[in-house]
């Protein structure tokens, strides 16, 4: 991080008053802090910032080259240093039917359109009942098998666009190796009437090839042939050579590339579930919501762009004022999955100790995120961000108008997300106890600081297209983060450590005789579970 440009912001934390006063001194407060883009208004008015420390932090992000490296992102370069690779997820979603986007000189955009036609082409035969699966069945369930980038997205996306999904069909996930999550899943399905999609970048993810391997097994029994796995697998992926050796004939495979992180894959090849369920048109305009998210925050003046104020903002608290986690706070049920979603978006990104020059870093990087849909965490753990010792940095999410209207319940469920961030931003005053008659000995309890900071993102109604806007301006307020921490986001090398060492216990559980090399804890354990399975 630029450390001269961090002191000036630190050195200008100290002209912050509290954000109730700075309410009362500027009436002008709320209309300044506020930006509006790709159909999403960001409220960022109840947080402890003033016009000049916002500079400061726009002084920073100068410093960082964040222009620059904006520029590199867009347009190919291999910023994914530790894997040589370009990351170019933007590149998926770019409607510009004349543009051009090179990696090693070549022009990427007619692969990703032919995907697109592939699988809006698939998508449509699927729907109408044209692809049949082995016995002439229509295909009534579709299971996504994969794992991480290759589930949340899909999962989390299929959710929030319930109202746009083909009611008639029924969309199932399995991404645990835990036996118990697929075979929850074959009971709700008939084979005749299921298409596995088996989603996987490098087609070798143990979770992933253990569970498709099962699957393809238990369709093969139930439908007494071989050959019917042609009609109910297709396959997701990077590598082809895999996915031939798997028995999925690669005419029913799609194909991304390595440009595209696991994280950053919705738009994909990945999204082929999603397409099924919503369609390829309404596909599109989820495209389109990116692509209206991803050119504003490429050409807005960082002062009015909402990606960069986000990152700001989450660094001032991470590093500023010591906050150590951030609240996503969804009031939308279509968004439940929500935080789960970005919890991998930014942690496996900015989760990193070192610098790009392969240094500790010697700040804060990526922040712990969690949430939960409102109101619901109202009624579980608002408690600590109202009066706990942690500060929490809270994002309320709200859509102006629900799809599904019921009396006034929509009202309730926006005056609760509106009360919330005015409680944790004014508090309660013990005189404004007092006056309220609240006993003298109960006033400690029922006083409330306030001074807890929010942003409040606001859209019209959850539609595809303001999704893929809300998923591009996380993705952007991920990349500003780190860029400014200086700490390469595309990788993850915790992820593939994770994916080698259970290998070796593996190898220590099924061994007839095994050669325990482990420490005396993991040694015990293994013996343990030998002994309770009998081997
Ligand atoms: C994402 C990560 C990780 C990955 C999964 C699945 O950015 O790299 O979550 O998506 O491990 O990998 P495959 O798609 O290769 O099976």
């Amino acid at each position: 991080m630029n450390e001269a440009a961090w002191n000036e912001v630190k050195a200008e934390m100290a002209n912050v008053k509290t954000i109730k006063e700075m309410f009362a001194e500027d009436p002008q407060r709320a209309e300044r802090f506020t930006l509006e883009a790709a159909g999403w208004t960001l409220d960022y008015s109840k947080n402890r910032i003033t016009p000049a420390l916002m500079k400061k932090l726009y002084k920073l992000a100068e410093a960082s080259n964040l222009r620059e490296e904006i520029e590199k992102m867009f347009t190919g370069a291999k910023i994914n240093e530790t894997e040589g690779r370009a990351v170019l997820h933007t590149a998926l979603r770019n409607c510009d039917p004349d543009a051009k986007v090179l990696v090693d000189g070549r022009d990427v955009m007619p692969d990703v359109r032919a995907v697109l036609a592939k699988m809006g082409d698939f998508s449509d035969s699927v729907r109408k009942g044209a692809w049949r699966g082995f016995t002439g069945k229509r295909i009534k369930n579709v299971v996504n098998i994969g794992i991480g980038g290759s589930d949340l997205g899909p999962v989390m996306a299929n959710i929030a666009l319930t109202p746009y999904s083909k009611r008639n069909m029924k969309f199932f996930f399995v991404s645990n190796v835990d036996s118990t999550h697929l075979a929850e899943t074959l009971r709700s399905v008939k084979a005749a009437e299921t298409l596995f999609i088996i989603a996987s970048k490098t087609f070798t993810t143990q979770e992933t090839m253990s569970n498709a391997e099962a699957a393809r097994e238990w369709l093969v029994k139930e439908l007494g042939d071989k050959s019917a796995v042609a009609k109910h697998f297709v396959a997701v992926s990077t590598a082809a050579k895999e996915v031939a050796e798997f028995g999925i004939d690669t005419a029913n495979m799609f194909g991304f590339w390595d440009w595209v992180g696991g994280r950053y894959s919705l738009p994909s090849a990945i999204g082929l579930s999603l397409m099924i369920a919503i369609g390829r048109s309404n596909y599109a305009k989820l495209l389109k919501g990116y692509w209206k998210m991803d050119k504003h925050f490429r050409t807005a003046k960082f002062e009015r762009n909402i990606p960069v104020n986000l990152a700001l903002l989450g660094i001032l608290y991470a590093n500023g004022y010591g906050a150590e986690t951030y609240c996503c706070l969804p009031y939308d049920q279509y968004l439940s999955r929500f935080p789960a979603y970005l919890q991998q978006m930014d942690m496996e990104s900015n989760g990193k100790g070192v610098t790009k020059d392969g240094k500790p870093v010697t700040y804060s990087t990526g922040p712990i995120e969690w949430g939960e849909p409102g109101t619901n965490g109202q009624h579980s753990f608002y408690q600590l961000i109202h009066q706990g010792t942690h500060l929490i940095p809270c994002d309320f999410i709200g859509c102006c108008r629900t799809h599904n209207p019921i009396g006034d319940l929509h009202d309730k469920l926006m005056a609760n997300l509106f009360a919330q961030t005015e409680a944790l931003a004014f508090g309660k005053t013990a005189e404004q106890c007092r006056a309220e008659g609240v006993p003298e000995k109960l006033v400690p309890f029922k006083t409330f600081e306030g001074n807890r900071p929010t942003n409040t993102l606001l859209c019209d109604q959850l539609t595809p297209e303001t999704l893929g806007a809300l998923v591009a301006m996380y993705e952007h307020k991920v990349f500003v983060q780190g860029v400014i921490w200086n700490v390469f986001s595309f990788d993850q090398w915790g992820v593939q450590l994770g994916k080698v060492l259970a290998k070796g216990v593996l190898k220590d559980l099924v061994a007839a005789k095994p050669e325990l090399k482990h420490d005396s804890s993991t040694n015990q354990l293994i013996l343990r579970y030998r002994k309770a399975v009998g081997r």
